[in-house]
């Protein structure tokens, strides 16, 4: 932002310069996607997060979240990334780069691209711009790029599994209508998520009324109709919803799913309790393990993560380790960049882990993990919402902004078959799992 950018005193940028970085991001998006600039129609939202000033760095992204017959929905972020000093001590010209970016803007928005504008076939998802140039590739003498904070805290190898929780156990279609309840609305959404980038479907069952079930049968049929569509992972939830009994939580292993949850302790769920007493932790892991699935250990809590690591010593779980730290659960740990670091740091080497938050800190959350070096789980079972107010049209567009957001911190979402391999599941063929009932 330069001088002539400041348009208050105090030297304060007004909002309108960011939207027209917005229109710019937005213009681009549309020419990858459409081959044409299209035309800006509305703002369904906008929020101005932190004041924008003459000096201030300012880098704008987007994303298109919902490609209709020629309207084109797009959520964007603005983050300042340097800052002048503004210190009498030193010269007017000092600055620094921030460590942790400030989002200073965030907007909801639609454009539209006439139908006989439009020059590329329909596209299911967004094209996005292309990753940064490996330094490695770029010839000499090297151009010297200072390191944006992805390549401080992005380690190496940077492959990262996207999981989707599509249905969950408590969400009702009272709250959203884009829950997924047959198996066909299942196996569509699983399809759409899998096209969106992931890897993982984190799964629970409905009864036709909606009801969360762990029926053998129910799980099966869902199963068996995502096989039919795509060749995501099923990941089992042997959690099931609060008051169910063990017997009951673990119907869903007859069907052999590749992975399956296993939770690592009892909390305070919401106002209800969500049990899982030490003997029926070692009973689940043991039937797990028996079923040929492999356990994805869900931490509510610090104390999960050392029950995990005692069944590990206990020889009752098996490795590879793969933690999903699940934050921000009413009566769990709280969603904080602290809290990941911490349970991150807990973690033997060579154990894999993710972060699913609840609400609001899905999107935080998540994004801290993927620039941590983390995977990361979203979707409606967690969340519902695209941004404060607006619903997400199931969970695919989280999955697509999640994505977008992990390429653009050096990340690389990986299919399916390299999941598996990162994640220890045998068999790796698209197949692989009997969604059979035995
Ligand atoms: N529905 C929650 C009580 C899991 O899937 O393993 C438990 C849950 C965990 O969703
Ligand atoms: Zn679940």
């Amino acid at each position: 932002m330069g001088s002539h950018d400041a348009h208050y005193a105090g030297e304060l940028v007004d909002g309108a310069r960011i939207l027209g970085l917005f229109g710019d991001v937005a213009t681009e998006l549309l020419i990858r996607l459409d081959g044409d600039e299209g035309l800006f129609r509305a703002y369904e939202a906008i929020e101005f997060l932190a004041p924008v000033k003459a000096g201030d760095y300012i880098e704008a992204t987007g994303v298109i979240s919902k490609v209709g017959t020629t309207s084109r929905t797009m959520a964007f972020e603005a983050r300042k990334v340097v800052q002048n000093l503004r210190d009498a001590s030193l010269a007017a010209s000092a600055a620094d780069a921030l460590a942790d970016p400030v989002v200073v803007c965030r907007a909801l928005g639609t454009c539209v691209v006439p139908r006989e504008l439009q020059r590329r076939p329909r596209l299911v998802l967004p094209s996005l711009s292309a990753a940064p140039p490996d330094l490695a590739q770029l010839p000499e003498p090297r151009p010297i790029i200072t390191p944006p904070p992805r390549v401080i805290v992005t380690p190496p190898s940077g492959e990262l599994i996207l999981t989707a929780a599509i249905v969950g156990a408590e969400i009702t279609r009272e709250q959203t209508p884009w829950l997924p309840i047959t198996a066909k609305e299942i196996a569509e959404e699983a399809a759409r998520c899998r096209d969106a980038g992931v890897a993982v479907i984190h799964l629970h069952v409905r009864t036709p009324d909606g009801a969360p079930s762990q029926d053998a049968g129910l799980f099966g049929e869902a199963v068996a109709a995502i096989r039919e569509k795509t060749d995501v992972i099923v990941q089992a939830s042997t959690g099931g919803a609060v008051g169910m009994s063990g017997e009951e939580r673990a119907q869903v292993l007859q069907c052999r799913p590749e992975m399956a949850t296993l939770n690592c302790g009892t909390l305070n769920f919401g106002n209800d309790v969500f049990q899982n007493p030490r003997p029926l932790i070692r009973d689940l892991c043991q039937r797990i393990h028996a079923a040929g699935s492999v356990p994805e250990l869900e931490c509510y809590e610090v104390g999960h993560v050392d029950e995990a690591l005692r069944l590990h010593a206990e020889g009752v779980l098996k490795g590879p380790l793969h933690f999903q730290f699940v934050l921000g659960v009413p009566g769990g740990i709280g969603a904080r960049e602290d809290v990941v670091r911490f349970l991150v740091s807990q973690i033997p080497p060579g154990a894999t882990w993710g972060v699913a938050a609840v609400g609001r800190h899905q999107r935080p959350m998540t994004e801290l993990a993927m620039r941590l070096g983390g995977h990361a789980r979203v979707g409606l079972e967690d969340n519902i919402y695209l941004e404060k107010g607006v619903l997400a049209e199931g969970s695919a567009p989280l999955v697509a902004r999640a994505a977008a957001y992990a390429r653009s911190v050096g990340r690389e979402v990986v299919d399916p078959a390299r999941a598996r391999q990162l994640l220890g599941i045998s068999g790796a063929t698209v197949g692989a799992g009997d969604a059979r009932a035995q």
